[in-house]
């Protein structure tokens, strides 16, 4: 106790000369009891090897007025307006739930925000917005990431796993019109109209569904599309999840909700994840007080649903799930990319907390660590999802996916 108080006070002493003596002569103190009010810091050596370590990692550390030292919680996000917003939810919850903890929002710009002039389904798969964060995960430089579930690959990288999945906003699409449209609906826009979306898996079902219309890529942030559908004349309306424009405050400019008849959403759509190091134990039991089990045992059927049919973001896969009274329902379907060809089947399975299975250290669903949500009712969920893609993968999915991959990849 002794060695840690008059370390921590000459820590505090920013000067050069005693950090280079403390180098010198090798002092290390590890220290054993909590550090922090609200969680403890079990990987507290390395921190205190070196002074500089204050600063530089793996873990940043700051000292309270009380002498208290409190680990600095990272968050890494995109430097996009709505990926601040998400971060800043998210920060928000958690310093409800740890008023003790210091925060730190770190923004990065990532390839897939850099690249604006190509189709999202023609410039990869969708670690493009994801690499560079984790990336800054995987060197401590931030010690959390947060993302819309939809755009995190169904498998993660070894040493990542998402510690969160938050509450599901609407996971539905919806219409944005061009101003001179006012009151129109997809079904009343004139012959021709163009409308904007780079989703293959929107623009195969409301092809499909709504033939008078043309589609045409559009790319960018959200920002950059609303510019180019108001001030340009090249689109008669746009097409974007519900919920990214209600995080924007842009409710306002949604015309039209797209319910399952008319276009089912993507995986993980509308709801916010959390990535971390799956090492990172202290890390993972803070975030995991954000799961919201509803959302967490439906996006699982969701991922495996397309972790078994192989789609990433550029393959026109849909899906609609539903939890009621203890029963997982999950709609998939595919799609050609002109929607003509398309398969579409629904299960359902008991996700009933109530015989609950040992909860497994070290187990994760899809790349979804929750411990705090029921195993077995995981176990089902995960099950529901791969047990609906093998039954379209037996009337011909993969097919229909092999195809539209070719032809956008020709496109
Ligand atoms: C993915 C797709 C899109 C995003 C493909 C799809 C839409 C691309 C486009 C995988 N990621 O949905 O079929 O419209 O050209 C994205 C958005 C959000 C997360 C924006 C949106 C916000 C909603 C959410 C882009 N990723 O879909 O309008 O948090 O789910």
């Amino acid at each position: 106790m002794l060695g840690r108080t008059l370390i921590l006070r000459i820590l505090s002493v920013r000067d050069r000369h005693i950090h280079r003596l403390l180098k010198l002569r090798h002092i290390i103190v590890e220290p054993e009891e909590e550090l922090s009010s609200s969680f403890t810091l079990t990987r507290k050596i390395s921190l205190f090897k070196s002074p500089e370590r204050m600063e530089e990692g793996p873990y940043k550390c700051v000292r309270d007025g009380n002498g208290t030292v409190n680990r600095v919680i990272r968050m890494g996000t995109r430097k996009s307006q709505l990926a601040r917003i998400q971060t800043d939810y998210v920060a928000e919850k958690l310093k409800t739930l740890y008023p003790d903890v210091h925060l730190e929002i770190v923004a990065m710009s990532t390839i897939g925000d850099k690249i604006l002039d190509t189709a999202l389904s023609k410039i990869g798969e969708k670690s493009l917005f994801t690499k560079e964060l984790e990336n800054a995960l995987e060197r401590n430089e931030v010690d959390l990431v947060v993302h819309s579930l939809k755009d995190l690959p169904t498998t993660l990288p070894n040493g990542f796993t998402i510690g969160a999945v938050l509450q599901r906003e609407s996971p539905h699409d919806a219409v944005v019109l061009h101003p001179k449209n006012s009151g129109l609906t997809l079904d009343t826009l004139p012959d021709g109209s163009v409308i904007g979306t780079s989703s293959l898996r929107r623009a195969a079902q409301l092809k499909k569904r709504f033939p008078h219309l043309e589609f045409k890529d559009i790319r960018g942030n959200l920002n950059t599309r609303l510019k180019k559908l108001d001030e340009k004349e090249d689109y008669a309306a746009i097409i974007l999840a519900a919920a990214g424009l209600k995080r924007m405050g842009w409710e306002a400019r949604v015309s039209q909700v797209l319910g399952p008849e008319d276009c089912m959403y993507a995986v993980g759509q509308g709801a916010l994840a959390v990535e971390v190091r799956a090492r990172d134990c202290d890390i993972l039991e803070m975030v995991s007080t954000l799961h919201h089990s509803e959302t967490v045992l439906r996006c699982i059927a969701e991922r495996a649903f397309l972790r078994r049919l192989e789609g990433g973001c550029s393959v026109p896969v849909a899906v609609n799930t539903e939890v009621k009274d203890s029963v997982l329902s999950l709609t998939g379907a595919v799609y050609s990319l002109d929607g003509a060809d398309s398969l579409k089947e629904a299960m359902e399975t008991s996700v009933d907390p109530g015989n609950k299975l040992e909860s497994a250290a070290d187990i994760q669903h899809v790349g979804v660590t929750a411990h705090n949500v029921p195993q077995c009712a995981q176990v089902a969920a995960e099950k529901l999802g791969v047990d609906l893609a093998n039954l379209l993968l037996s009337k011909g999915a993969m097919e229909i996916l092999t195809t539209a991959r070719k032809l956008n990849d020709a496109r």
